[in-house]
């Protein structure tokens, strides 16, 4: 009687274990809609994400996410990342960088900007750390 106790016990532990990891999973895969990937160097990706999937005027937040190639979050160290339009005529170049702080899944960085304009920027993000550094950039719209 009491090994079939110990038995349930151990099935309702089980049970909790794999709810938390399956929970787990689901929040670290909450890092919202991906606006852009680009590889990174490394055998790395870089995924820009927010809320909607779309880069917007004004303060927001967004997601930055280094994976490699089995799509793991990798911890890179730290992490920049700058919105940059060049100068279009009398318009001087701009740059919006965002303010990066890491989240409890290491890889993953939260991100605060202001983009001044709609149109086309330059998402430029490096990273710098013990297993290397990479850079890379691409065109994201805001609207
Ligand atoms: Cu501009």
């Amino acid at each position: 009687m009491q090994k079939i106790k110990a038995l349930s016990v151990l099935t309702i532990l089980f049970s909790l274990i794999i709810l938390v990891a399956a929970c787990g999973g689901a929040s670290s895969n909450s890092q919202g809609k991906a606006i852009k990937s680009a590889p990174i160097g490394k055998n790395m990706t870089v995924t820009l994400a927010n809320d909607t999937g779309k880069l917007k005027v004004g303060e927001q937040e967004v997601m930055l996410t280094f994976t490699d190639a089995a799509d793991k979050a990798v911890d890179v160290g730290a992490a920049s990342l700058n919105f940059h339009m060049p100068a279009m005529g009398s318009m001087a170049v701009m740059n919006d960088p965002a303010s990066l702080t890491t989240t409890s899944t290491p890889g993953v960085y939260k991100g605060k900007v202001n983009i001044e304009m709609p149109g086309e920027w330059q998402a430029q993000i490096s990273f710098e750390g013990t297993a290397g550094n990479g850079k890379t950039s691409f065109p994201v719209t805001a609207y």
